[in-house]
């Protein structure tokens, strides 16, 4: 099948028989086998999410990218399916080089597209990652003004020190730093002292149901007030109603992202009516 009809099809959101189990009981084996043939043959590809602005009119402030897979017969295979699986293994360094690859090809070509890409720590100092990052800072010098990297709390927190340094070196490159999945304990306040994330991205378990949900109420105002004494931006996830929306906005929340707003797809706005795989 070409890339054309796989584009195509339609980035389902997660079902009970997920797309991995399905693929990987038919034929092809274990995850890791299924993700590192779609890596050998280029068949990975961007799912964009727009994250909304909550203060102006719900205008789109950036958008972020997910990594997704295609198995052998051209279904899409999304991140959370198989990232676990990978993410300690040499396969995940390798889906994190593609997504930011992908990522940094799609910055270029559309030069007011402002795009977070996931990272895990783990990634940090490897050598295909900053090569694939240096390269793209070469040809376009001002590329990182629009890339934001997303690091998720817990695999921040597997090596601090070395996030913090990182941070350090690519932020003079413009680069943005979001906390992804904020608020699951894995990270000491202290650490927000040498870290500097701009943003906090407050995890999807403590959007749901805000709206009726004391307990969700106060830890979200709480983390707001927490993001906001160390100058960061705060987005709420998985966003799926509008009256977490509301509570939301009204609570302060910079951004919103979530199913509400759309889904990520493989067919963003301005990819659409075009076949090719930027
Ligand atoms: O770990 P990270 O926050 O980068 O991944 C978020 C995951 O949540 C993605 O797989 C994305 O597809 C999914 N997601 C995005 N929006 C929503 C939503 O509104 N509800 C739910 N349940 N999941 C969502
Ligand atoms: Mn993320």
């Amino acid at each position: 099948m070409g890339l054309r009809r796989k584009l195509e099809r339609l980035d389902v959101p997660h079902g009970a028989e997920t797309p991995l189990a399905v693929a990987t009981s038919r034929r092809d084996g274990d995850p890791l086998s299924l993700v590192s043939r779609a890596l050998r043959h280029n068949e990975v590809l961007l799912a964009y999410q727009p994250v909304m602005n909550a203060k102006t009119a719900h205008g789109v402030a950036f958008y972020e990218g997910f990594i997704r897979v295609l198995d052998p017969t051209g279904r899409i295979i999304p991140a959370r399916d198989f990232m676990p699986k990978v993410e300690d293994t040499e396969l995940g360094r390798e889906i994190d080089c593609a997504a930011l690859s992908l990522g940094l090809r799609a910055l270029a070509r559309h030069p007011n597209l402002r795009l977070s890409i996931n990272m895990s720590a783990r990634s940090i100092g490897y050598k295909k990652w900053n090569r694939t990052l240096t390269r793209a800072f070469k040809r376009y010098p001002a590329i990182g003004e629009r890339l934001v990297l997303e690091i998720s709390e817990a695999s921040a927190m597997s090596v601090p020190e070395i996030v913090a340094d990182f941070m350090d070196d690519l932020r003079r490159n413009g680069i943005a730093f979001a906390l992804d999945d904020f608020g699951g304990g894995a990270i000491s306040p202290r650490y927000f002292r040498q870290f500097q994330f701009d943003a906090i991205k407050i995890d999807g378990q403590f959007v749901r149901k805000v709206e009726t949900d004391p307990d969700n109420q106060a830890l979200v105002r709480a983390l707001i007030g927490f993001a906001r004494e160390f100058d960061m931006l705060t987005i709420a996830e998985s966003v799926e109603s509008e009256k977490e929306a509301i509570f939301l906005a009204h609570a302060g929340i910079d951004c919103l992202q979530g199913y509400l707003f759309g889904a990520p797809t493989v067919q963003p706005p301005w990819k659409q009516g075009d076949n090719s795989a930027g």
